[in-house]
């Protein structure tokens, strides 16, 4: 099942690349989840003296949880190691982000570290972005703008430019941060790098889940527990 998967790439990733004294980014969703308690095992039997970046309020509790420091960007804004998630990652590492919501936070800590390591089970493991992931790319966006992105998106784009809806709240999805997200239905193979400047280049977007060029290595974990590593 995809939690085996889920624990042999965060065990892998973070065996092979925590060590004593790092600044770890951590990241959110459910396979990060792993990895923190891969690092709270190994925090245990050696105090590694790790400094804890959350990338969301969900990681704010992973990292308290399990005992680690929390620490901020502002007194650490250099980041050795970010570890974090993916929805899709493409034959050339770049990924789609955003599923939970929280890719902003995610995409400045990652820009912070020296090296991401993305942890996935194996189904994340594609060729072309669009393949497995269909619920679009996530953008964070200042929710008075979200009606005429929606509109500009679309008109700039094609395919459909939808308002996240909360499920368990009424009405839009509210991020980490106090803003909207808006998720772009995309068909066919897209050239990303044109896709991301055009969604970054409109007034109000805040952030996109297109992690372009910035992954080191992404680990993905299958059902028997054997893992594969793409860089
Ligand atoms: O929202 C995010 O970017 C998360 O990292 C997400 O995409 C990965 O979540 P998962 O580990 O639950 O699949």
């Amino acid at each position: 099942d995809a939690e085996a998967g889920k624990i042999a790439a965060a065990n892998r990733a973070v065996d092979e690349n925590i060590e004593q004294g790092q600044v770890v980014g951590i990241g959110s969703g459910s396979t990060i989840v792993f990895a923190v308690k891969r690092i709270a095992e190994r925090n245990k039997h050696a105090n590694l003296n790790l400094v804890c970046i959350p990338t969301s309020f969900q990681a704010r509790q992973l990292i308290a949880e399990h005992g680690l420091t929390l620490g901020s960007l502002e007194t650490s804004p250099v980041i050795n190691v970010a570890i974090d998630g993916a929805d899709e990652v493409d034959d050339n590492i770049n990924l789609i982000k955003g599923g939970g919501g929280c890719l902003m936070q995610e995409k400045i800590i990652a820009s912070c570290a020296k090296k991401l390591f993305i942890i996935a089970d194996n189904r994340k493991n594609s060729k072309v972005l669009g393949t497995t992931w269909k619920k679009g790319i996530p953008i964070e966006i200042l929710p008075m703008a979200y009606k005429p992105l929606q509109l500009k998106i679309m008109e700039l784009l094609g395919g459909n430019a939808q308002l996240r809806m909360a499920a368990r709240k009424a009405g839009p999805v509210v991020t980490d941060n106090g803003n909207f997200l808006i998720d772009w239905m995309f068909d066919g193979e897209q050239d990303w790098d044109h896709v991301n400047k055009t969604i970054l280049n409109l007034p109000g977007v805040i952030e996109t889940g297109l992690f372009l060029n910035m992954t080191t290595a992404a680990y993905f974990g299958s059902p028997d527990g054997s893992v594969v590593v793409r860089k």
